[in-house]
């Protein structure tokens, strides 16, 4: 019996890929087809596939065609299943000529002639484009029109900032080009908003009541009460808002969560997160009024692994703050105590002050670490009392994990499965803990002149 191998995504399966089937079936007597999995795709930079991996599987078998379907989850897998399964043959179309010639070592290698004039890639952008406006000019901003290019299915239309004529020139190209926010929400499906946080609530509140989508660098809001009426609205118009993070889309970042759920390291008792970083702000400089201060800028990130791993029902917190002025707006450093039922957690965050960025979750049988920047990693440890049972685990990290964050929102907006990276819950609670900074809620001073401390 002549076995035949042949791998392949099988993204809305289409009759390229059911020829493709046919002849490799033709080769011999049984067809072993490996449909490969989501995150193998991910490393290998296919991102926004629009079907699941099961919803892929079932369509080839439906096919009658394969004989077997197996999932291709690891590099060099094809080399394993060649010899675990006696495969004969190996076979792909003649778009991969050439790359898998060094297959021949374990079997015959033949590229079939690729079907011309249909694809997935051309189907899946068949799909109407999502009009992306992006409100404010930064550099989080210009990071995200660049990760916009590698998604399908996004067209950004337009960009509104307060000084236009300041434009960056990556943002030149833009049709639209205004500091009238109404007029880019009328010119889009969707919104990319970085603003001031204080601008947030009104600007989303617009945006969703007019039937757009919205995702917006996180705090969404200024409390609690105001991320909550927001979510509602969400709902109501049936329209997408996301929180953006783009830690929470990391895949380093989203498997650390997942393994320590496990209890590899048994319970967790301490999360420890801190991000620092002094660029683009000067304490000395005056005009410091449209940065994001340490809280904002940071603090979101920071409070993400806390909330992940221990929840938002924390029984108290202390917010410690060194700020730059009397107005107290601006904090140079911030430093948060989280008291858990059994559990603690502190975060730093800083713009004017610098110190190493790891993150840290102690369990009692162990901690992972992560080194700096955690925030966009590709690499962690686990780590244990002997050494010799430490593992280290690495992950493809694309565009800091904003392309994933992009891809999520889209499957939002699609009605189609999302990552729900960061919970309403956990959204909420960061603009809550925002808020008791402003309000001085549980809050001490470290110029030695304020002593705030009022009940949560
Ligand atoms: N194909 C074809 N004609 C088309 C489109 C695709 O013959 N018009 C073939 C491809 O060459 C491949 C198979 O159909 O052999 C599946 O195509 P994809 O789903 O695009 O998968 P691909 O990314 O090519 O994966 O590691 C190699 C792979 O796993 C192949």
């Amino acid at each position: 019996m002549v076995k035949v191998i042949t791998y392949g995504t099988y993204d809305l399966l289409h009759r390229g890929h059911i020829r493709l089937l046919k002849r490799a079936k033709a080769l011999g007597d049984y067809l072993i087809v490996g449909v490969t999995a989501d995150d193998f795709d991910k490393g290998r930079g296919k991102i926004n596939i629009k079907q699941s991996l099961m919803e892929r599987v079932e369509a080839v078998k439906a096919t009658g065609i394969a004989d077997e379907v197996i999932v291709e989850e690891y590099e060099g897998q094809k080399i394993d299943d060649i010899r675990r399964y006696g495969v004969d043959i190996f076979t792909v179309g003649s778009d991969w000529k050439g790359h898998f010639d060094y297959l021949n070592e374990y079997c015959q290698v033949v590229y079939l002639p690729r079907t011309r004039g249909i694809s997935s890639s051309d189907l899946r952008s068949e799909v109407r484009k999502v009009k992306l406006g992006l409100v404010e000019d930064s550099v989080i901003v210009r990071k995200f029109l660049k990760e916009c290019t590698y998604v399908n299915g996004i067209d950004v239309v337009g960009i509104c900032t307060p000084e236009l004529e300041n434009l960056h020139p990556d943002f030149k190209e833009l049709p639209l080009k205004t500091s009238c926010y109404e007029e880019l929400v009328q010119n889009c499906d969707a919104l990319y908003i970085a603003s001031q946080p204080s601008e947030h609530y009104e600007q989303i509140k617009y945006a969703l009541n007019q039937g757009k989508h919205v995702i917006c660098e996180s705090p969404i809001a200024m409390s609690a009460e105001e991320c909550d009426e927001l979510f509602k609205i969400a709902e109501e118009r049936e329209c997408v808002l996301m929180d953006a993070v783009k830690t929470a889309y990391a895949t380093a970042y989203t498997r650390l969560m997942v393994i320590l759920k496990s209890g590899i390291i048994g319970k967790i008792v301490s999360v420890d997160a801190t991000c620092t970083s002094m660029q683009g702000f000067n304490p000395a400089q005056k005009n410091n009024k449209r940065k994001w201060n340490s809280i904002s800028a940071w603090g979101p990130a920071a409070m993400l692994p806390i909330f992940q791993l221990l929840g938002t029902n924390y029984i108290d917190k202390r917010i410690v703050s060194l700020l730059a002025d009397d107005q107290g707006s601006f904090d140079l450093f911030t430093k948060i105590d989280f008291l858990y039922k059994g559990a603690v957690a502190s975060m730093k965050v800083a713009r004017g002050a610098k110190s190493e960025g790891e993150l840290v979750v102690t369990g009692m049988k162990g901690y992972a670490y992560v080194p700096a920047p955690w925030w966009k990693t590709d690499y962690f440890e686990i780590r244990y009392e002997n050494s010799a049972d430490n593992k280290r685990y690495f992950y493809q990290l694309n565009g800091e994990g904003i392309r994933y964050e992009i891809v999520d929102f889209l499957k939002a907006i699609e009605c189609e499965y999302t990552l729900g990276s960061v919970s309403h819950e956990e959204s909420k609670e960061i603009c809550r803990v925002i808020s008791d900074f402003y309000a001085r809620r549980n809050f001490f001073s470290l110029d030695g002149k304020e002593r705030y401390l009022t009940d949560k």
